[in-house]
């Protein structure tokens, strides 16, 4: 079996799944590219995948998956023995699915969309105010998560995916300080993984300020 190219970019959505990856040691090349600069990488990944997003994953059959959750759980299903998804019988399983999709549907656009006010059309003079108010709302939204969030990780005692999400997303804006103050139970959540040796390097390699 050939093995996964999963292409992504430094500190992007692509670390989730490189995580996820690790842990259940899947045989893959990392392909990191300037997704955003023109040029024959974003060529090829617009071919890959219409929205020329990160991830962009290519598996060993040659057909490509995109959407970060949907890669985590065809993973599970590729890696059986995995721990990061509860299975179908497992109690804690609706949870996961619920805050695993949120956390995709509702906050992780909300990043996307405030990257580049421009494309948006809102004028240079806007964008600064734009830009604030998108934060204040996904401060707002991990509000939510927050409340429900049980220690040591996200589901307790299990490491879940949801947990790869905290510890790549709480680098985003507003940024890492922000999101420390705001947000202490998920900010020591993602502590804890940034701890586990398996993820230390990816971590460290992604958020090197950090
Ligand atoms: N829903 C996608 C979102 C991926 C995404 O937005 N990735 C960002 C980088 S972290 C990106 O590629 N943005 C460029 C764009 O949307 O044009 C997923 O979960 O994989």
């Amino acid at each position: 079996m050939s093995k996964y190219v999963l292409i992504g970019s430094e500190g992007c959505g692509s670390v989730i799944v490189e995580l996820a990856m690790r842990e259940v040691q899947a045989e893959f090349e990392l392909e990191e590219i300037p997704y955003l600069e023109p040029g024959p990488d974003r060529d090829r990944l617009l071919e890959l995948n219409p929205l020329g997003q990160v991830p962009t994953l290519i598996m060993p059959d040659g057909s490509v998956m995109t959407e970060s959750a949907a890669i985590i759980l065809h993973l599970a299903d590729a890696f059986p023995d995995q721990r990061f998804v509860p299975s179908s019988s497992d109690p804690q399983r609706p949870g996961f699915l619920r805050w695993l999709l949120y956390i995709n549907s509702e906050i992780y656009p909300t990043t996307t969309f405030a990257d580049d006010p421009d494309r948006w059309k809102i004028s240079e003079t806007r964008s600064q105010e734009y830009k604030d108010a998108i934060d204040q709302y996904r401060m707002e939204l991990w509000a939510n998560v927050e409340q429900v969030a049980d220690d040591p990780y996200f589901l307790g005692e299990r490491l879940s995916a949801v947990d790869f999400y905290i510890a790549v997303m709480r680098h985003w804006r507003p940024g890492k300080k922000a999101f420390a103050k705001a947000l202490p139970k998920l900010n020591t959540i993602a502590d804890n993984v940034s701890r586990l040796p398996q993820f230390e390097s990816i971590l460290k390699r992604n958020f090197p300020d950090s």
